[in-house]
């Protein structure tokens, strides 16, 4: 059987990831269904009945059988951890980090550290030819590219200026690993998350007049969902209700800065709304908890319950339908 985990990926690092940009929730959203393998590579109904049926073991702390909404809510947390802990790694060895005498706000003295320096993450992540436009070297209207992508590496890189410049907290434009997870990702931090709503108003605002009307806000969805979303009958409808309803808070038809704020950097706990919402559409006989059979019969609904490293373990079994044993961090 081939390894069907696949990397995890955001669009930031080495990656190429640059259909479009999503936001927020989106991004929580992408990053939680990379780490579940594509259908024509999953296990069988009856394994995935039985990782769901040892994961549930692992979510039910207090072992009274049920789920609750705070043990939903803890594990959700838990599986997010992993998911960034593993893409930051990943992204992260893949830079070569080198080992350099770095000063922290925390100690005089200068400490030997593993940093990737602003050159290194160049000349790794984007193309010679942007690397050609970015320094002027070649104009941007006369490079000829296969890549659909190419005038998207540049916003890329415009972006990443900014974000490195906020994730390098003492400016010596190398990044230790600390500040590389704020480069990479920034909603995962108080210091670094406020970029997130800059650049969401720079992809959605087309005409630069510091608002988003529903158009711009309309374009851009397009823009960024799949095919597949698209199809649904619904799908402008749901996106005109979205912006009207939800998103637009004083209701005069267009979104600010604000509003964007409110929207890509929420004050409530995403886990644990996203707990509750779980709850609500799968517990069947209402008691507020779920039971084993209420998870199993939505077993499509939690595969995202499912961490990557069960997805991997089982891939590693080769043939076999015997699950093996789970024991690590979880
Ligand atoms: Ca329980
Ligand atoms: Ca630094
Ligand atoms: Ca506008
Ligand atoms: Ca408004």
């Amino acid at each position: 059987m081939t390894r069907l985990f696949y990397l995890v990926f955001m669009c930031f690092g080495m990656i190429n990831c640059h259909e479009g940009h999503r936001h927020g929730d989106d991004i929580d959203q992408q990053l939680h269904d990379s780490q579940i393998p594509p259908p024509s590579q999953q296990p069988g109904k009856e394994d995935i009945a039985l990782m769901l049926n040892e994961v549930f073991t692992l979510i039910d702390k207090n072992d009274d059988k049920l789920i609750n909404g705070n043990e939903l809510k803890v594990w959700l947390e838990r599986v997010h951890r992993g998911l960034i802990e593993e893409n930051i790694n990943q992204q992260w060895n893949y830079y070569i980090p080198e080992i350099l005498e770095v000063h922290s706000w925390d100690t005089y003295d200068p400490e030997k550290k593993e940093t990737v320096s602003w050159d290194q993450y160049l000349n790794m992540t984007y193309p010679e030819e942007v690397i050609k436009v970015i320094n002027g070297t070649d104009k941007l209207e006369d490079v000829k590219s296969d890549d659909p992508n190419f005038p998207n590496y540049i916003v890329m890189y415009r972006r990443a200026v900014k974000r490195w410049k906020i994730a390098d907290k003492n400016n010596d434009n190398v990044l230790v690993k600390e500040e590389f997870k704020d480069f990479i990702h920034p909603e995962e931090s108080e210091h670094s998350k406020h970029i997130l709503v800059d650049e969401a108003m720079e992809d959605m605002d087309t005409d630069k007049n510091g608002e988003v009307t529903l158009d711009e806000y309309i374009k851009h969805m397009t823009d960024v969902s799949q095919e597949e979303e698209k199809e649904d009958p619904n799908f402008w409808q749901n996106q005109q209700s979205q912006f009207a309803t939800y998103l637009d808070k004083n209701k005069d038809g267009v979104l600010n800065k604000q509003e964007l704020n409110e929207w890509l950097i929420p004050d409530y706990d995403r886990h644990e709304a996203e707990a509750m919402r779980m709850i609500h559409d799968a517990d069947n006989n209402a008691d507020q908890l779920l039971n084993q059979d209420e998870i199993l019969k939505n077993d499509e609904y939690f595969l995202n319950l499912i961490p990557a490293e069960f997805w991997r373990r089982y891939a590693q079994t080769d043939e076999t339908t015997t699950l093996p044993t789970v024991h690590d961090e979880f």
